[in-house]
């Protein structure tokens, strides 16, 4: 494992120099779910392909951007990455991330042993969770710095949630609506990375992800995206469910590129969001 974060310490901070030096240029290219792929999405995917794969522990690898896993002869870990979640804010520039699910034997939520993501905003920061560990690192310039471990209060404040409103159900459209007549506050910014560390660092919250009328599965990806979050969020306190109030880890995943509707919170919003659907 200490191979794998000092891996990521690397990918931090030679991604966030692409990223300093990146245009924000389309390329004619998409990826395997359809979205048009920025240059710095291509430089990024293998700038962590290579550093994975040249590690020994590393069996295999899949990227948001890869159609296929590729796998070596040997090696104990399968790493699943998102190489630059929410790379639409690019031109923007705000707080962008990078994903990984840290698995074994196989691609699966229940095959899933640690997870990791780093979010790169004004500062640059790294979470990794490991058997109900969660270490918090910042970068300050010269080296990494570990901060205070994040944990979920019991109830928080922020309601984000995604899709277009328009294609949500009007059980989803109600439920959002009552934790606004709560006093939840909308804080949203269209990057996954972003809009759940804020909640995870404010202590507390919801961020739904739901099924729409032109996505009936979701969009996020469980393997790059919904599962690492998954797992953090319950080492952290919280809990991560699916439409049906099931957990998301135990969600089997058929294809690398399989999306789910998902929602992660803290133990009041979840429950809250249960009890709304009569679970
Ligand atoms: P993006 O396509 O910019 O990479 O990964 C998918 C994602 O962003 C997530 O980061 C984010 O949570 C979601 O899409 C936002 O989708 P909506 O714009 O549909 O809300
Ligand atoms: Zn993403």
């Amino acid at each position: 494992m200490q191979t794998l974060l000092h891996t990521i310490k690397e990918i931090a901070l030679q991604t966030h120099t692409l990223l300093q030096q990146a245009n924000c240029n389309y390329l004619e290219s998409i990826n395997s779910n359809g979205d048009t792929q920025l240059q710095v999405d291509v430089m990024a995917d293998k700038l962590i392909e290579e550093k994975f794969l040249a590690l020994p522990c590393v069996k295999g690898i899949c990227s948001e951007e890869k159609k296929e896993a590729i796998y070596k002869q040997e090696g104990e870990f399968l790493i699943a990455y998102d190489p630059l979640d929410g790379s639409s804010l690019v031109d923007s520039n705000l707080s962008i991330g990078s994903i990984f699910g840290i698995y074994k034997t196989e691609f699966s939520g229940k095959n899933l042993v640690a997870s990791s993501y780093i979010i790169y905003g004004p500062k640059i920061e790294i979470i990794f969770a490991y058997q109900n560990q969660v270490l918090h690192l910042g970068f300050n310039g010269k080296e990494w710095k570990e901060k205070e471990m994040p944990k979920l209060k019991e109830k928080g404040k922020i309601n984000a949630t995604g899709g277009t409103q328009k294609n949500w159900s009007t059980m989803h459209k109600n439920i959002i609506e009552s934790f606004f007549q709560e006093g939840y506050r909308l804080r949203y910014s269209g990057g996954m990375v972003p809009d759940l560390h804020q909640i995870l660092i404010k202590g507390g919250g919801i961020f739904s992800y739901p099924a729409t009328s032109d996505a009936p599965n979701g969009k996020l990806r469980k393997l790059f995206e919904v599962f690492p979050f998954a797992y953090v969020y319950e080492c952290c306190g919280g809990e991560a469910i699916t439409e049906d109030g099931k957990r998301l880890l135990d969600l089997p995943c058929k294809n690398l590129h399989d999306t789910t509707p998902c929602f992660f919170g803290s133990k009041y919003e979840i429950s809250k969001f249960k009890n709304t659907k009569g679970f």
